[in-house]
């Protein structure tokens, strides 16, 4: 008997929905099994938000966490680092042909900045709807930026623009063992069906 690819879909997804205790993992074998893809970016989607040295600086820390932490996403990487200009470099490595990026990177290892990981549900895209545009002037009120700063070249934060950028920013900004995978209680009052 024929069984419509909708119906194995729907069937996938909400296996994988409610084998989300088990792990991505999980997951993805239940999308295997039944010949179709699960999205693993759901709930264990990562993104790299690093504050700036400006954001140290000014004592914007608590405040920056705070809103992610407010927001229900979980903290699986945190370190205060001084970045060499090497590894300025290799972060904005796609940004090497614009001509603010010496400013840019000379600027980002001028002083100790807070690299982290949060983990949640379309963390990379609402981690940027957070942050607000790049130049702060443009970035609504509510936003990171919009309320936070004032100028481009000292706005605040970085996030990933992408899932892709994200996991290549994690893996060059931290080890593995770094990372913390671990079951946050919150998750039962944050997310539907867990
Ligand atoms: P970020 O990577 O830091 O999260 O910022 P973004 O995506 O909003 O902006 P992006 O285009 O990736 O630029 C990276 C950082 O470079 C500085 N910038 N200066 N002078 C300029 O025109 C200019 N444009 C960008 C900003 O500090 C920006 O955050
Ligand atoms: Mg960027």
């Amino acid at each position: 008997m024929a069984v419509p690819t909708s119906f194995l879909s729907r069937a996938a997804a909400y296996a994988g929905r409610h084998l989300f205790r088990a792990g991505a993992f999980g997951a993805m074998a239940t999308g295997a099994a039944l010949g179709t893809t699960v999205a693993c970016a759901d709930a264990t989607e990562r993104s790299f938000i690093m504050l700036k040295p400006d954001a140290v600086q000014r004592g914007l820390v608590g405040e920056i966490i705070q809103r992610f932490e407010k927001r229900g996403y979980k903290l699986v990487g945190l370190k205060q680092v001084t970045p060499t200009l090497d590894m300025a470099k290799r972060h904005y490595h796609d940004l090497a042909a614009r001509p603010f990026f010496p400013a840019l990177t000379e600027f980002l290892s001028s002083g100790p900045v807070v690299a982290m990981v949060w983990e949640g549900e379309d963390v990379v895209k609402q981690g940027r709807a957070m942050i607000g545009a790049t130049n702060p002037l443009a970035s609504a009120p509510g936003t990171i930026r919009g309320d936070l700063a004032i100028v481009t070249g000292k706005n605040i934060i970085h996030g990933s623009d992408s899932v892709e950028t994200a996991k290549a920013e994690i893996e060059l900004w931290f080890d593995n063992k770094e990372l913390n995978n671990y079951t946050a209680n919150a998750a039962t009052w944050i997310y539907e069906g867990k």
